[in-house]
């Protein structure tokens, strides 16, 4: 005998960063760990170099294998599908063949995690990539969930302290009209990690003690996975904000050691330990 189970559908549409800290691998397991049916279409592949300070070898996805990947995606749970995460691009190209996918049918939930660059990159390294995410996903967006640097960026402020951070919130929601999620995170000094969220009539200050001073791998994309998965379930993008913060510190309290320079966040954080 079987039974149907109809756990709400979510769909990351990122890189794979093959080690599992960030990326699709992240998404997936926080998808599962929140209890949504978790697709994923990839757009780069991510090795890191273990010769070379684990830097970052980046193969992108051809655009028409990232087409195939969204069209059975899109056609296998038409009707189901109404709730996507955006993770890293990787180029124009890519951008532009995730826009025209997003285009082509309707959606509850666009959230997008801006990644401009990772943990240990150069900034502006890809700014054709940048201006086109920006263009092009930014506008489609429902919510948006930049880190500090992406937090710059996206407002064109630099944001120092709690005051800019908020003021950054709220520029981004007027010129792309997205709620936002806006991580301070470690970033910011002050004995907490504080993010803000501002969805154009409620601004939220969400903070909790920081745990060190060290960032970990797979907080960024888990954050914005979290936030997706508790969308899907209907909940409203403040109290999905509330959750993925709280998911990601229980992740952060408990990590997974490894030999990059960071350890990673484990998505089991809030299981209750035996
Ligand atoms: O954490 C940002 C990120 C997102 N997606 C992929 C990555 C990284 C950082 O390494 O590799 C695929």
């Amino acid at each position: 005998m079987y039974s149907i189970h109809s756990p709400a559908v979510t769909l990351t549409i990122a890189g794979s960063e093959a080690t599992g800290g960030a990326g699709a691998q992240a998404d997936l397991r926080t998808f599962q760990e929140l209890g949504t049916y978790g697709a994923a279409a990839l757009t780069c592949i991510v090795a890191f170099d273990p010769n070379d300070d684990w830097n970052h070898r980046l193969t992108r996805v051809a655009p028409d294998v990232l087409e195939n990947q969204l069209e059975a995606i899109q056609a296998n749970f038409t009707g189901q599908l109404d709730t996507v995460k955006l993770g890293m691009m990787g180029s124009v190209e890519t951008i532009e063949v995730v826009a025209n996918a997003l285009q082509s049918q309707q959606w509850q939930n666009i959230v997008l995690d801006p990644v401009l660059i990772c943990k240990g990159q150069e900034p502006g390294a890809a700014q054709d990539t940048d201006e086109a995410l920006k263009s092009k996903l930014l506008p489609l967006a429902t919510v948006t969930t930049p880190n500090h640097f992406e937090a710059e960026q996206l407002s064109g402020m630099s944001i120092t302290n709690l005051d800019e951070l908020k003021d950054a919130a709220r520029k981004i929601y007027d010129t792309a009209g997205t709620a936002v999620l806006a991580k301070g995170g470690i970033r910011l000094d002050g004995p907490e990690a504080v993010d803000v969220f501002y969805d154009g009539s409620h601004l939220e200050v969400l903070s909790v003690p920081k745990i060190g001073n060290h960032a970990v791998s797979g907080a960024g994309c888990s954050l914005a996975a979290a936030v997706t998965a508790e969308l899907a379930k209907g909940r409203t993008a403040l109290e999905a904000a509330e959750r993925a913060k709280d998911f990601v510190t229980a992740g952060i309290t408990q990590r997974v050691e490894a030999a990059t320079p960071y350890d990673i966040m484990w998505q089991g954080g809030l299981r209750r330990t035996q």
